[in-house]
This record gives structure tokens, sequence and C-alpha cells, in this order.
């Protein structure tokens, strides 16, 4: 996704507080100003920008700290909820149920991705167990029924349309007639107009002779914070108006398109981040967010990262702090993160491990974690705590003993290197994500 650049600014400038050893109001000031600069790389509007800077800045300076919450943790969680609040409440999802026709029609100005975005739509209802159909009333351009009719191949989906007619009208209504058993119905429209008067009028038309249960404007991402033009208007035209914003992945504004739709009330409720069918989600804020901010979502993420820091006592913390890192307390690294879910989840939810671990680093330690466990479990308590003495005959006996092979502890020995040089560098960088509670990086 091309947000990833916002998101990867965004982590940044949070990256200098997990690091900053104490934080205060410059180093809140500091982020904001970050923070501003990101937006507006990404085409946020000035105006929003300067709304939700102050925002987080009243509330990381004067709100009162939760209960058991660290003043940097706080700020975090400040950033996240107004980014979150950004970008609208949480959208209420499409109520489809099985045998309740549902009828969506989508509409928007030309390329900007609704007949993608029909079959998008279709195939993630589809995936969900329903049962979706399309209507093709695209009459305008040729070739229209055509692309819709491939795509709809690819993915067995049932369309309605009829290239010879011109009444765009006249077909949503047979069509609807033809699909009477089915849960959602998908109208793609012609969508002729370059400008939104325009399509507002001819939408309006629609609407009151095909009479759908919602009407989707499909917005092209690529336009930045121009998006406001036409999905103001389309809020104030219907009431039963949503939002699908389209190529998130292929811009740089694509946080501007989201915070504008945003900012006029109007609900997104699905994005398209590519060109494949499957390229499509449902928008949720604080999912978003938390996606952007290679966090995964906030409570998770603050339960976690205490989960963590509480399996360790904070003498050994010290210790390894302090350069003392043996195989024992690998080991035990293992053992607290048992039933924490995976690995590699559980890396990505804590602040200054997502962007920093290397992925290959990540797929073995989720794959090996259970050999090595047992590799170190067959060990002397002398090779555990110094890991310096193995030979080739003390890899044997270990391999043996553990019914792994030499070479299994051979890369054993070559990840609690690598692992003992990447706390080096935490340590020195003084975020040491596992062990922090107590310790002097609050
Ligand atoms: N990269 C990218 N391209 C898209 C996306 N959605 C649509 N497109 C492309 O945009 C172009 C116009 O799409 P189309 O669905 O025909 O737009 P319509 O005129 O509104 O029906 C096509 O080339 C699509 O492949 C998306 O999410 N990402
Ligand atoms: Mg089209």
């Amino acid at each position: 996704m091309a947000l990833e650049r916002l998101g990867s600014s965004l982590y940044q400038a949070l990256k200098r507080v997990f690091r900053a050893s104490i934080v205060d109001e410059a180093t809140v000031k500091e982020l904001v100003r970050n923070i501003q600069r990101a937006l507006l790389q990404a085409d946020v509007n000035v105006k929003l920008v300067l709304e939700i800077s102050k925002r987080i800045e009243d509330r990381a300076l004067n709100e009162k700290l939760p209960l058991g919450i660290s003043r940097r943790e706080h700020v975090i969680k400040v950033v996240y909820e107004e980014l979150t609040r950004f970008l609208g409440e949480k959208p209420v999802p499409i109520k489809v149920e099985p045998g309740k026709k549902k009828v969506v029609m989508l509409v928007g100005i030309q390329g900007s991705g609704k007949t993608t975005a029909t079959a998008k739509l279709a195939r993630y209802f589809q995936k969900r167990g329903l049962k979706p159909a399309l209507i093709c009333t695209d009459t305008y351009r040729p070739g229209a029924f055509a692309q819709l009719q491939q795509l709809a191949n690819r993915i067995n989906m049932p369309l309605y349309g009829d290239p010879k007619t011109k009444n765009p009208v006249k077909i949503a209504l047979e069509g609807l007639k033809h699909f009477k058993g089915k849960d959602i119905i998908i109208i793609d429209t012609a969508g002729r107009h370059k400008e939104e008067q325009e399509l507002i009028k001819e939408m309006k038309t629609l609407e009151k002779k095909i009479k759908p249960d919602e009407i989707m404007l499909v917005i092209d991402g690529t336009i930045g914070q121009q998006a406001t033009v036409q999905a103001k208007a389309f809020n104030e035209a219907t009431p039963i108006g949503s939002i699908l914003v389209t190529k998130l992945d292929g811009s740089a504004r694509g946080g501007g398109a989201l915070s504008a739709v945003a900012a006029t009330g109007a609900p997104i409720k699905f994005i398209s981040t590519g060109e494949k069918i499957e390229d499509i989600e449902s928008f949720v804020p604080s999912r978003f967010v938390g996606r952007l901010l290679g966090m995964g979502d906030l409570e998770t993420l603050l339960e976690k990262v205490r989960e963590a820091e509480i399996k360790v006592p904070e003498k050994k913390a010290k210790a390894i702090l302090s350069g003392k890192f043996t195989l024992t307390d690998m080991y035990e690294q293992f053992e607290a993160m048992k039933g924490m879910g995976p690995f590699r989840k559980l890396l990505r939810m804590i602040p200054g491990m997502s962007y920093d671990v290397p992925e290959d680093m990540l797929n073995t330690a989720e794959d090996r974690l259970e050999k090595w466990r047992v590799i170190i479990q067959s060990m002397t308590p002398k090779e555990k705590e110094n890991p310096k003495i193995f030979n080739s005959s003390r890899i044997k006996r270990v391999a043996k003993g553990s019914g792994t092979s030499e070479k299994d502890v051979k890369e054993l020995l070559k990840q609690y290197s690598i692992m003992r040089r990447m706390l080096k560098t935490l340590r020195r960088k003084k975020k040491l994500p596992f062990f922090g509670k107590g310790l002097p990086l609050k």
C-alpha cells in the first residue's frame, strides 16, 4: 500500500516517543510537529491537520493519566485514538441476511473504479457465504457489460444486463425481478460524468426509480483531499449513502482522501487497495490505524506489552540490560511467549519492534520455537550460562539428547547470537520492549 509511507512517517514520529528518556512537553510538541508533517505529505487538508494536532497536544499534555498507564503509553494511546477518530466513526456495516434481498447501487464519476468495485463487493459477500448477484446498467460506455461479465465469470457470479438496451432503469428493474432469491444485489451504473452536480442529479433519478436500500459512492483515492467536494455533495443528497474509496494502493494521497471524506460525516464502508478482485476490505478506522502504524489493535497491544513485561523478573531484566543474555534467558523468553499467540503477531504488536525485526528472523522464530526449547532443555546448566563453550562434541551430544540434528543445534546457537546482538542494539537505543517495567526506559 502506498499508504505505507504515511504509516512509516507516523511510526517514525512515535518511535521518538518510545526512545525518549523522558516524555515531557517538548517530546509531545516534537511528536505533534512530526505528525503534522506526515499528514500534510499525505495531502491531508491543513485545517484538519491543525485540528487533530491540537487535540493530540491537549490530551497528551493535560489529560489525567489513566491508572496503571505511563506517560509514554498514554501519549501513544492518544495518537492512536485521535487518528482513529479522524477517520470517522465505526461505520454501520451493510446488513445482509440470507433471503432478504438487499439492493446496493454503486455510483461515481467515470474511472473511479465502480465496475471493479462491483465485482469486488460481490466477491466479498460471496466469501462470507452469501448469495450475491450483479446488474450492469452502464448502457453508455461501449464494452461496459463485457468488462463486468469478464469479472463476474472469474468469480462465478450471476450477472444481469442487456448491452442492446439503452434504458438503465428498465434493466435495473428487470434485473431485480430476475434475481428474486438472492441475498444482495449490486448494481453497477454508468457514471458518465466528470463533475459532481451532474453525478448527483443522475443518482437522484436512479434512486427514485430503482429504490435501492443503499447507494455507495465510489471515490478515487488518488484525488486526495479533493474528495471532500464529492463526499459532501453526496452526503447531503442522500440519507442512504455510504462511501467506498478505491486505489489506495497507488497513491500517496490516500490519507488525504480518507480524512477528507470522514470529515464530511459520510460513512466510509469499504476501501479498495489493489486491482485484484480480492483487494477490498471493510473499513474499520481503529483497525486501519493500527495497521497503518504497524502495531495492531491498541488494547491488545498495551495488554501484551504488560504481559510480556510481567513475565520477566526485574532482577533478571537488569542483568540482561547490563549485558548478560544467556541461553537460559532465551529459553525463558520462549516460555513467556508461549500461549501468547504467534511470535510474529506478538512482536508486531510491540511498539519499537514492528519495523525493526528482520522478516526472516520472524519466520524462523515462529517455525522453530518449539524445537529450540527442546534443544535448550538438553543442555547442561554450564552450557546454558556460557554458550561459548560449545564445540562439536557438545553439539553432537545435545543433538542426540534432544532428538534433533547437529544442524538444528548450530542454528539455535546462531539464532542466540543474533538475538544477543539485537538486544545489544536495542539496549543502545534505550528501548527494550520485553523488559520495560520499572527500568530506566520510562
Ligand atoms: N490500482 C488500483 N486500480 C484500480 C482500483 N480500483 C479500480 N482500479 C482501476 O481503475 C480503472 C477504472 O476502473 P473501473 O472499475 O472501470 O471504473 P469505472 O469507470 O468507475 O467503472 C481500471 O483500470 C481498474 O483496474 C484499485 O483499488 N487499485
Ligand atoms: Mg464502469
